[in-house]
């Protein structure tokens, strides 16, 4: 079993009543596969968008799990849950009502066209190290940096806990 930490994000009701649905809608669907095991969601946020600023914000949050899914089989399920939820590929960093990102996975590094991991981005971006520090404070990214030193150089980004 691999422990792996998955970013989900949202900033597009699309059929549904608005973003956050759109999370709790992924979050039952991972839930229901048998080899995704152990879920824990960390607090939705709200934050602003990084990137194209002519969108709007976003619901993000990170999930832990246990798997034994290869990571492309379990980049397959997120995709087939991104496109069960509508998601339109527009243009790159635009809005979508569904993004699903592993983020880690074990002590894994990988650079590939269609997945790189650790996630290129997650060590600077606070709607991602907020809500994990929230699941797993203690944990090493960078291979020296824990989430919470990494959150410190993030304190300029607006992002906002949402009640449960
Ligand atoms: C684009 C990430 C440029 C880093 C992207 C960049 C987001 C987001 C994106 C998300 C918030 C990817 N995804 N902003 N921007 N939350 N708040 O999930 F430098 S697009
Ligand atoms: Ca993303
Ligand atoms: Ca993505």
């Amino acid at each position: 079993m691999e422990l792996v930490y998955l970013g989900l994000g949202s900033n597009l009701a699309g059929t549904l009543d608005n973003p956050k649905e759109q999370l709790n809608k992924a979050l039952q669907t991972l839930s229901e596969h048998p080899k995704l095991n152990d879920l824990v969601c960390s607090s939705f946020y709200c934050t602003n968008p990084i990137g194209p600023q002519d969108q709007p914000d976003y619901i993000n949050a990170v999930v832990r799990l246990y798997t034994c899914l290869p990571p492309f089989d379990l980049l397959d399920y997120l995709q087939t849950i991104e496109s069960g939820q509508e998601r339109i590929r527009d243009r790159r960093w635009g809005p979508r009502t569904l993004d699903l990102d592993i983020l880690i996975y074990g002590k894994l590094v990988l650079n590939e066209r269609r997945l790189t991991i650790p996630h290129p981005r997650m060590s600077e971006r606070a709607f991602v190290l907020l809500p994990m520090s929230e699941i797993d404070p203690q944990l090493v990214i960078t291979d020296c940096k824990t989430v919470t030193d990494l959150l410190e150089n993030c304190l300029d980004q607006r992002i906002v806990k949402l009640q449960k």
